[in-house]
């Protein structure tokens, strides 16, 4: 087997590996957690000098960064009978990249802020306030999402891809951000259509395990 995924899924790992689900790709699961050193030896800096995961070895083309990962993911393993993640013309090409770099640049980091807020601090380590905040702020940036799925069923070329990977995968951090769905019918019910794939469900199998671990 030569692709190998490193990072447990329970970390942004989970979105190359969805898309590896999604591919039904052989693959080898290096699920190392990002706290406890792991991520700090001398082997896995020389995989990713940022000591983070996920890493993807393709044959010994290395990619970091999760979206690139996914990308690249969906863009190498296009064809043979799998099903098309990638773009199939540049007006996809377009969709596919400015909704991936707009989940991590416009969502990405208040969406942390609420899970870790919101769902997985200790409940007497979580601020309220900054779950609250978060919310607010999300809201501008999940209109425009909320405009764009008034008239489709998925990001791009109407049908699931890799866009809709990038940007659940962020999204699903605020899943329970009552508020924030509320004003968002059109996300809530694409995020949870998004979620539902037996695909995603593995990945959360994967990281329900690893936190038993
Ligand atoms: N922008 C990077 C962020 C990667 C990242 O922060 N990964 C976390 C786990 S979700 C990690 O490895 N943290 C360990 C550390 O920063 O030392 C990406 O999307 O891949």
């Amino acid at each position: 087997m030569t692709l190998k995924i490193y990072g447990t899924a329970a970390s942004r790992a989970a979105r190359p590996l969805w898309v590896a689900q999604e591919l039904g790709l052989e693959y080898e699961h290096m699920a190392l957690p990002y706290l406890g050193g792991a991520t700090r030896t001398p082997e896995f800096l020389a995989l990713n000098p940022n000591g983070r995961i996920p890493v993807l070895d393709d044959d010994g083309i290395i990619v970091w960064e999760s979206m690139a990962c996914a990308l690249y993911l969906a863009e190498r393993f296009k064809g043979e009978g799998r099903p098309l993640l990638a773009a199939a013309n540049f007006s996809e090409q377009a969709d596919i990249l400015r909704w991936s770099f707009w989940a991590v640049t416009e969502c990405e980091k208040e969406a942390l802020a609420f899970l870790m807020h919101g769902v997985l601090m200790p409940p007497e380590r979580r601020k309220p306030e900054l779950a609250a905040l978060a919310q607010r702020r999300l809201l501008a940036p999940l209109r425009v999402l909320e405009q764009h799925l008034q008239s489709r069923p998925y990001l791009a070329g109407g049908r699931f891809t890799v866009a809709d990977v990038c940007v659940a995968s962020v999204l699903a951090w605020v899943e329970s951000a009552g508020e924030l769905m509320a004003a968002c019918p059109c996300v809530e019910e694409w995020l949870r259509r998004c979620l539902a794939r037996p695909a995603f469900q593995a990945v959360r199998v994967m990281a329900g395990s690893s936190k038993r671990d």
